[in-house]
């Protein structure tokens, strides 16, 4: 075989590859729309995330789907709002999935998205901190959680923020 030609396979072989991932919740998204009505309910959606081996508790998926499930919202997750869960879904640890999943919900206390520095502060309240020591630990949390300095720690940058091995820091 000639260098081109070599190139060419490769280039043929990527593409392929790039085709098949980006297919995958395609693929989930048109087996489990069970009624293809081009949105996933709630029980589509379990069967969906079953496939990933991820089942959670009914109050965490209406959460989940709730975060998705963009404007203008109708409690169903559109083949985009899917693939975007999907997407940071693949971002985390497939046994950490669940767990994150819970603290994102629970900790964006406002529900608009993502966590801010007021939410922590709100989280470590709760928890018995007074709002000296809750303002200081939450801008630390933030100052390592929020790798790309939007002040918003999104669902995958807080999978980072768990998986972060603190003693090393
Ligand atoms: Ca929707
Ligand atoms: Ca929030
Ligand atoms: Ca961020």
């Amino acid at each position: 075989m000639t260098w081109s030609t070599i190139l060419l396979h490769l280039t043929l072989f990527f593409a392929m590859a790039s085709a098949n991932k980006d297919d995958m919740a395609g693929a989930v998204f048109t087996k489990y729309d069970v009624n293809s009505d081009g949105k996933m309910s709630n029980t589509e959606l379990t069967e969906a995330l079953k496939e990933m081996d991820l089942t959670l508790k009914p109050g965490l998926l209406n959460a989940i789907i709730e975060h998705y499930d963009k404007p203008p919202k109708n409690r169903f997750l559109e083949f985009a709002e899917f693939t975007a869960l999907v997407t940071d879904l693949k971002a985390i640890k497939a046994d950490k999935r669940e767990e994150v999943l819970d603290y994102f919900i629970a900790f964006d206390t406002d529900k608009n998205g993502y966590i801010d520095i007021d939410d922590l502060k709100k989280v470590l309240a709760s928890v018995g901190l007074g709002s000296h020591d809750a303002s200081v630990l939450a801008a630390a949390v933030a100052s390592i959680a929020d790798i790309n300095a939007d002040d918003k720690i999104t669902v995958v940058e807080l999978a980072g923020y768990l998986a972060t091995d603190l003693d090393k820091l």
